[in-house]
């Protein structure tokens, strides 16, 4: 515990020794606390606004390609900074302290309790942090959880071992209808196809266990619940075309690593066109092909079970009643 000494000092002559020592200290604290704020503004000015790419997204994924991913990304970004800042300035005390108040001699240093200002800096300091943390991830919480009555887009995502079918709705909740829909097989990996600029409704419902819709450039995964629940979020928009992979990511059986999905992020033209050519009966490869896109998923392929009728069972064992 640091606090001023001249409270406990007996003699009035160490009391004013101390108080010199004690005025040294506190402009040695100043300028360390000095150097370590400048430190950080310096970091922020050497590399300019765009802190997040020098320092690869301090370990968070990068090229999210929705508003929302920005905002979580921007929140992850200017906490790492705030961590650092107050990192650089406690490391700088500790070492300070360690150099200052070496052992010289075997004589029992000042002891000093109960300085209340201090103590009420270092109570509220931790809370005022924690409080701005606090207020900035329900900010971007709440925005990333945000849902629009009238998005432009809904799709009704559905996953089952080990697979997924996208159904687009005319409409939100369980009582719209399926217009079109794409479905993936052992065979084929199941493409959403998507607009770019519109925002997008996706309402998840599983028809065995619980699954994850996740796509990595969404920066976002939520689960796929069995049941009643029908897990319900959006993104304002899709801002780049191009093909994402999607996985499941929520540990659900044998295939789970396998249970992958290609998004497509495509013009608002190329998507009315798609969904025409799905509403008139063709297949998905067919409708992307119309579309001038590639018939298949680009970013994932469908997985070799590598079993047959020799391979599949081949001791022979057979599960018994009861067993
Ligand atoms: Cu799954």
């Amino acid at each position: 515990m640091v606090a001023r000494s001249s409270e406990v000092r007996p003699s009035a002559v160490r009391h004013s020794a101390s108080r010199g020592a004690g005025e040294r200290r506190r402009r040695g604290a100043g300028r360390l606390a000095g150097l370590g704020l400048g430190g950080a503004a310096m970091l922020v000015l050497l590399t300019g606004c765009d802190v997040g790419r020098t320092f690869d997204g301090f370990g968070w994924p990068q090229g999210g390609i929705t508003p929302q991913s920005h905002r979580m990304y921007d929140l992850w970004i200017a906490s790492c900074i705030a961590a650092l800042a107050v990192g650089v300035f406690v490391w700088g005390l500790i070492f300070w302290c360690v150099i200052r108040y070496r052992k010289r001699g075997n004589a029992l240093p000042v002891q000093t309790r109960y300085n209340l200002p201090m103590e009420f800096l270092y109570t509220i300091t931790p809370i005022l942090i924690v409080s701005v943390l606090f207020y900035y991830t329900a900010v971007v919480q709440t925005g990333v959880d945000k849902t629009t009555k009238n998005p432009d887009v809904t799709v009704e995502v559905v996953a089952f071992k080990w697979n997924w079918q996208f159904n687009y709705r005319d409409g939100q909740g369980r009582d719209a209808k399926t217009v079109a829909s794409v479905l993936g097989t052992s065979d084929v990996i199941p493409v959403l196809v998507l607009p770019t600029g519109k925002s997008i409704r996706f309402e998840e419902t599983s028809r065995d266990v619980i699954h994850s819709f996740w796509v990595p450039e969404l920066l976002f995964k939520r689960d796929v619940m069995p049941g009643n629940v029908r897990n319900v979020f959006e993104v304002s928009s899709l801002d780049e075309e191009g093909e994402y992979v999607g996985r499941c990511a929520e540990l659900c059986g044998t295939y789970h690593a396998f249970m992958n999905f290609e998004l497509r992020v495509v013009s608002p033209q190329q998507y009315d066109q798609f969904l025409a050519e799905k509403k008139a009966g063709k297949s998905t490869q067919d409708a992307l092909r119309a579309i001038g896109e590639e018939p298949y998923a680009q970013t994932t392929k469908p997985f070799d079970t590598r079993r047959t009728k020799n391979n599949f069972n081949p001791s022979g064992a057979s599960a018994g009643v009861g067993s």
